[in-house]
């Protein structure tokens, strides 16, 4: 039987279906959800939970011409497969394919693109102004969840919303969930909301109101009725308040919406956002609305796939997993641990040394691997919420009070804290102590999420020490070195497996500022390489100095641990010895670490030829696995060795000169 998904080939195809057929529509896409990830891995909870909103959206408004902003973006595959992209869609995430985020070079469709959390309503706000600046007449919806609401960026927008605009509709889809359980007073204020019950009468009579109205003429009756009817129907979704509602702290009660009302923004709801014809219905009011609106809607993670709401964190975003059991690929037995566990491991074990350590993570408890100390030592823990900025500043307030705290955020998500960096922690000298995972390749994730810029853009700030570990062995030696630091100090380090080395039981305390020597020059042979690998990079490094020393070349290899201080003693050392050096480094190479030797080796006066292997100044695309993406932009060895031997007028593959590196 053909499916209505084959049918929609646009989405105006959406506006001709019948709620049935829109029903049967949304079955289709749960299950092309289902089996696509299944294979490519990917948000499927958060998707899963917007089939009906997206499909009542698409019913309603008109994009490319409406505007559809979606906060961090991972849940607009539904989008996507209703906007011209399904018979792509099984490529998602993979190398070539479709994006896992919007993006606006994808499709007219995708007007905002995002992978960071809380920009949206910003982004929508722009645009309803730019709107009212021209004088068009288009809607501008903003989709953004309950844990995008924790984000500070989020209230920057909704103070400055109702006097930048008359027409702007806000869409809260909230499942109660980040990506782990929402946490903090605004998941505690939207839980009160949705769970009193004078909202839940209301929502009967306003349900029975809607059911005597025929199709079509619902949104005109709704226009006149809904300043009362509106506020508080709820459906099945239901009531969900567990526990006291008088809280220890003396808070409870049940919640109302003066919160968006005196923000300037009309409440609508909560309302249950898998009934459709409850959306369409409330989506064709507030298209009629000449004030800010925000329409609260229930949705429930995983919908529609009971393995992903048995585990809505697991499913929040997995890899490949098997469709009849949820189960996903398990590791290889004795395959390296993953360099976030070593990371929480390692923190564990410190804390229960030091009583000044402390761990915090902005809402990724186990991305990071905080999770291990949430559950071995949960007073030492703080989840603050998706909120970078606050979380590195709360860690400065704690460093001044005599703690040691250790802020453990993905590389890229540490950009939005920049100044929090800059102005609260290096500039006051605190120590506090920043565990920067995913430094490196986000493969399939793409530009949002690869962590390539950290070098650079901590290099230049004072006070810090900045380290990248090249095995799990030497993070838990570089996580205790830290500790021992009265500065700030940065570690670096990649997503994923780790080296699959030993690691000792007590960790060693490294000498800030020094290299180590992994080998040096055998003086054998007349033309001599000096190999600088980084953290991961030093196993290319090593591959490139065995392949070298084959074909008669003196190889010695440098971990360099550190990338401030940068040792200066060797560096300068090697600089003068060899006849070429190459550094590596899995970061951009503008303003990396290559950069920071070539200016060491000016101010010292070494003049010797150096090859840097980075990533190029452009943003890198998404990709199936790392490995391609390296292979493609001479990330290897096989390309390490061909651009040593060019140094030395040899032939060099032509295919690998593909990048340009200094
Ligand atoms: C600045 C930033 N920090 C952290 C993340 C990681 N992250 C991606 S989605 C997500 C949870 C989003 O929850 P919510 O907004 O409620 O949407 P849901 O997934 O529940 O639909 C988090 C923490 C991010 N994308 N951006």
């Amino acid at each position: 039987m053909s499916r209505y998904l084959d049918m929609v080939a646009e989405p105006a195809h959406v506006k001709n279906l019948t709620v049935p057929q829109l029903t049967q529509l949304a079955d289709e896409i749960r299950h092309e959800l289902i089996t696509v990830l299944a294979r490519n891995g990917g948000h499927v909870g958060p998707n899963l939970g917007v089939v009906e909103l997206t499909i009542a959206l698409h019913r309603v408004f008109t994009t490319p011409r409406d505007k559809f902003v979606w906060d961090v973006s991972h849940q607009a595959y539904v989008h996507k497969l209703l906007t011209g992209r399904k018979d792509r869609f099984s490529t998602i995430r993979t190398t070539g394919g479709l994006n896992g985020f919007a993006l606006r070079s994808e499709s007219p469709h995708d007007c905002y693109g995002a992978g960071h959390a809380g920009t949206a309503l910003s982004a929508a706000l722009g645009m309803a102004a730019a709107r009212d600046k021209r004088g068009s007449d288009e809607h501008i919806v903003c989709i953004f969840g309950d844990a995008a609401l924790t984000n500070g960026i989020s209230f920057e927008a909704l103070n400055n919303l109702a006097h930048t605009t008359k027409r702007f509709i806000a869409i809260l889809n909230d499942n109660e969930w980040s990506i782990a359980k929402n946490v903090g007073a605004v998941a505690h204020y939207l839980n009160k909301l949705i769970t009193n019950p004078r909202y839940n009468k209301l929502a009967t009579d306003f349900q029975n109101f809607l059911r005597r109205f025929p199709k079509g003429e619902v949104a005109i009756k709704l226009a006149r009725k809904a300043e009362e009817g509106f506020k508080g129907a709820i459906t099945e979704v239901g009531l969900r308040q567990t526990g006291s509602l008088v809280e220890a702290d003396g808070r409870g009660g049940y919640g109302s919406p003066v919160f968006f009302e005196e923000m300037g923004l009309r409440y609508l709801g909560p309302i249950d956002g898998h009934d459709l014809p409850l959306l369409i219905s409330t989506l064709e009011f507030a298209k009629t609305c000449s004030h800010p609106i925000v329409i609260h809607v229930l949705t429930q993670k995983g919908k529609g796939y009971d393995a992903a709401i048995k585990s809505p964190e697991k499913f929040h975003g997995v890899g490949p997993y098997d469709v009849a059991t949820g189960n996903t690929v398990p590791a290889k037995p004795g395959s390296p641990p993953m360099y976030q566990d070593v990371m929480g491991q390692t923190l564990v074990k410190l804390c229960q040394k030091d009583n000044t350590l402390v761990g915090i993570t902005a809402a990724m408890p186990s991305g990071t691997g905080l999770k291990h100390l949430e559950k071995a030592m949960p007073d030492r823990y703080h989840d603050v919420g998706i909120a970078e900025e606050h979380a590195v500043i709360f860690a400065a307030g704690m460093a001044t009070m005599g703690f040691h705290p250790v802020v453990a955020i993905y590389s890229t998500f540490l950009q939005r804290a920049y100044d929090c960096i800059h102005h609260d922690v290096c500039l006051q000298d605190l120590p506090v102590i920043f565990c920067m995972d995913r430094a490196g390749l986000s493969a399939n994730d793409g530009p949002t999420h690869h962590g390539l810029f950290d070098i650079a853009y901590l290099r230049c700030v004072p006070n810090l020490i900045a380290m990248a570990p090249k095995d799990e062995d030497e993070l838990a030696d570089m996580m205790f070195t830290a500790t021992h630091q009265r500065h700030p100090t940065f570690i670096r380090y990649p997503r994923g497996a780790a080296e699959g080395v030993p690691i000792k039981e007590q960790p060693a305390l490294l000498e800030v500022g020094k290299a180590q020597v992994v080998r040096n020059f055998s003086g054998q042979g007349k033309r001599k390489v000096a190999l600088f690998g980084l953290g991961p990079m030093n196993t290319i490094a090593r591959k490139a100095a065995d392949q070298l020393a084959t074909e008669g070349f003196d190889c010695a290899v440098i971990n360099p641990r550190f990338t401030k201080p940068l040792d200066v003693g060797t560096h300068e050392f090697f600089g003068k010895a060899a006849d070429v050096v190459v550094t590596l480094e899995d970061h951009v190479i503008m303003g990396g670490y290559g950069a920071a030797v070539l200016e060491l080796f000016n101010d010292v006066g070494v003049s010797v030829s150096v090859v840097r292997i980075g990533w190029p100044d452009q943003f890198i695309e998404h990709a199936t696995t790392p490995d391609e993406l390296r292979r493609k932009y001479g990330l290897t060895a096989e390309n390490t060795v061909a651009r040593v031997k060019e140094q030395f007028g040899e032939a060099a593959a032509a295919a690998t000169r593909l990048v340009e590196v200094a």
